[in-house]
């Protein structure tokens, strides 16, 4: 009889020992994996674009899951002109050099292999503007909403004759002296706010935000808004990217 309160509280303790064990084990298991997972990846040889291959398929998987969610219609939020800054920030000066004139600048597109369009500032200007408030969002960590004004960039293709090249993948666009360059996928570029813009606040483009002619692709990251167009090309594979060469995400969507 004495004995007889004692059985459970022993059954008790039995129990709570052996779920502490499973606990701590579980615990440790966990960590062992961890451990193995990160050192595995450290150990990873890295390789183009300054990334393990199993962070650089984490950022293609990514990429595919933004490409599927993303619709044509898809715009960014648009503000009043009232709302945008006077003063834009300035962010970035690779292929920036020196001043640019006008006198000799001209955009030169790659309708086909040896065929390229040579255009003036005087021409671009002629095509219906279109305006755009958004806010642009920076990578590394600031935003601001500004107002810019352009040509859109499915009216350029329509006015140049460059419908049949918007069936092709990817836009690239380079600066003048090739030192900045991005990609930019196809119906992130027909997306209705996408400029090829000239004005900032109603205003010709200072030079060091783009002058004569800029990208403004409100859908995407301001590192693929690329400042000062030289060159312009369609293609099936991903264009060359600066940012993304250096690890960035090559989508930079938003
Ligand atoms: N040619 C060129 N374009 C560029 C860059 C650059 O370094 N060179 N930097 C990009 C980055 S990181 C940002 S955030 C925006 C900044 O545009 P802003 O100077 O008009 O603010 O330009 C983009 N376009
Ligand atoms: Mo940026």
């Amino acid at each position: 009889m004495s004995s007889a309160p004692k059985q459970p509280k022993d059954r008790v303790q039995r129990e709570i020992t052996r779920r502490t064990i499973i606990s701590f084990s579980v615990f440790f298991v966990c960590i062992g994996v961890g451990i193995f997972l990160f050192s595995k990846l450290y150990r990873e040889p890295i390789s183009a674009g300054y990334l393990q291959p199993t962070l650089r398929k984490v950022l293609v998987a990514n990429e595919k899951l933004f490409s599927l969610f993303y619709s044509k219609t898809r715009q960014a939020k648009a503000f009043k002109k009232t709302d945008a800054v006077t003063k834009a920030r300035v962010n970035g000066g690779v292929g920036m050099d020196g001043v640019l004139d006008t006198a000799t600048w001209r955009l030169k597109v790659v309708r086909n292999p040896g065929d390229t369009l040579s255009i003036t500032l005087d021409e671009l200007k002629a095509l219906p503007k279109t305006e755009v408030v958004f806010d642009f969002k920076c990578v590394e960590g600031w935003s601001q909403v500004t107002w810019w004004g352009g040509v859109r960039f499915s009216d350029f293709l329509k006015k140049y004759n460059l419908v049949a090249q918007s069936g092709m993948r990817y836009v690239g666009m380079i600066t003048p002296d090739k030192a900045y360059y991005v990609g930019n996928d196809m119906p992130s570029m027909m997306q209705p706010q996408t400029l090829l813009c000239y004005e900032l606040n109603g205003k010709p483009l200072p030079q060091n935000q783009g002058y004569p002619l800029r990208l403004i692709i409100p859908v995407k990251y301001g590192i693929k808004h690329l400042k000062r167009i030289g060159f312009m090309y369609f293609s099936n594979e991903k264009p060359r990217d600066y940012w993304a060469e250096l690890g960035y995400d090559y989508y930079s969507g938003l």
